[in-house]
């Protein structure tokens, strides 16, 4: 029998965090979670990874998608926050901004990290962005390293 289990550290990995300005003063703390966990445990050289900020949720799978294309990146992390209180249109919003970025990820075969919070309220944004509930953001950058790597274990 053989297993495949992908490691998390890539120090060679080419990394594209996008990120929603919408909300941004919860995204900020995803975005730092984010860079500590793939510098800090994923040994990603600082300067290999990049920031891209787009207006809001909806449109990270399309910056995605032209991330992907572009062939600059090995992963990227997809960072952001819909809270069902704050709109009416909370489902299309969140829904397609899933949807699209599953959609980005397989056509290019690339590792989307999904870090887009969807909550009820503000609080449980916040706890999810680096307080009681952890960091989504660290989270969602952890296991854009690991399919990275079982990815190109597959492949060998
Ligand atoms: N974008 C978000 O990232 N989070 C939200 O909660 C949100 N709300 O509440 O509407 C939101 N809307 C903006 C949307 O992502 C687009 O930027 C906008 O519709 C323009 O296309």
């Amino acid at each position: 029998m053989q297993t495949v289990t992908g490691k998390v550290a890539a120090p060679k990995a080419k990394v594209a965090i996008i990120v929603a300005r919408f909300n941004h003063f919860i995204n900020d703390n995803l975005v730092n979670g984010a860079v500590d966990a793939l510098t800090r445990i994923g040994q990603v050289d600082e300067k290999n990874i990049t920031v891209i900020w787009v207006p809001g949720a909806y449109e990270i799978p399309l910056a995605t998608k032209v991330a992907a294309q572009s062939k600059k990146y090995d992963a990227v992390v997809a960072l952001g926050t819909v809270i069902r209180g704050s709109t009416a249109h909370f489902d299309y919003v969140a829904g397609e901004s899933s949807s699209g970025l599953l959609n980005a990820s397989l056509e290019y075969a690339i590792p989307v990290g999904f870090g887009i919070l969807t909550t009820e309220s503000i609080e449980q944004a916040i706890e999810r962005a680096g307080t009681k509930a952890g960091n989504k953001g660290a989270e969602a950058a952890l296991t854009a390293l690991e399919m990275l790597n079982i990815i190109k274990t597959i492949k060998e």
